[in-house]
């Protein structure tokens, strides 16, 4: 017997896939990882490395958390939890319904050895783009290793903020305002190199491993 949420999830999902909503209101980027845990890397957090959630808020992008009530803003994502082993059914409907939800790209992340639900929803969601992002080392092989003719696109390990950039290039093609914010983050991320370098030349290495501590 499958569990009423589960149902109630798959359900909406496949309503919403329905309902062709005009392209500005849906969400653009569909986040999905395998369990609550890969959350810290999927979108980032305080304490570790910046993720996924980071770069697109940084872009101008809003979270979307209801379908009948989108944000303001023009871009928008979702986020889901999708076992590929545990709801594989969900994961299925996730990836099947992703284009007609609106989704342009999909960013998929997963954990441990099996981590099968970035290349799984690749070849569901067929030919939408799929990025993967491996949550840990030993995922690697597992989300980058696509039999020939069954693409993905995977970041290195831990890297959802590089899959959220390589998302937003893929949308710019279509949107020039995304190309500007693109270039206007790299413009920052490059001025912070320059800040950094002049401040260990002109304070010296001691002082500046002094005041980094
Ligand atoms: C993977 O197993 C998930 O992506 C997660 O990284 C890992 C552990 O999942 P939990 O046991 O924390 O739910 O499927």
């Amino acid at each position: 017997m499958t569990p009423e949420p589960l149902d109630a999830l798959d359900a909406d999902l496949r309503a919403e896939a329905d309902r062709d909503r005009d392209p500005a209101v849906t969400p653009d980027i569909g986040i999905i990882m395998g369990s609550d845990s890969d959350l810290d890397v999927m979108a980032g957090s305080e304490t570790g490395r910046e993720g996924a959630y980071d770069a697109l808020t940084a872009l101008g992008f809003a979270e979307q958390t209801s379908y009948s009530d989108p944000p303001a803003d023009r871009f928008t994502f979702e986020t889901f939890v999708v076992s590929a082993h545990r709801t594989p059914g969900l994961m299925y409907t996730y990836a099947e319904t992703a284009a007609d939800r609106g989704i342009d790209v999909i960013i998929a992340g997963a954990g441990g050895k099996s981590a099968d639900l970035p290349n799984m929803t690749a070849s569901i969601a067929y030919p939408l783009p799929v990025i993967g992002v491996p949550v840990q080392e030993k995922s690697l092989p597992s989300v980058i290793g696509m039999p020939q003719g069954a693409p993905i696109v995977a970041v290195d390990a831990g890297k959802s903020y590089n899959a959220a950039l390589s998302a937003v290039q893929i949308l710019a093609r279509q949107h020039d305002g995304l190309r500007d914010r693109l270039e206007a983050l790299h413009a920052d991320r490059q001025a912070d190199v320059a800040r950094v370098s002049r401040r260990l030349h002109e304070d010296g290495s001691p002082q500046f491993k002094a005041d980094r501590e």
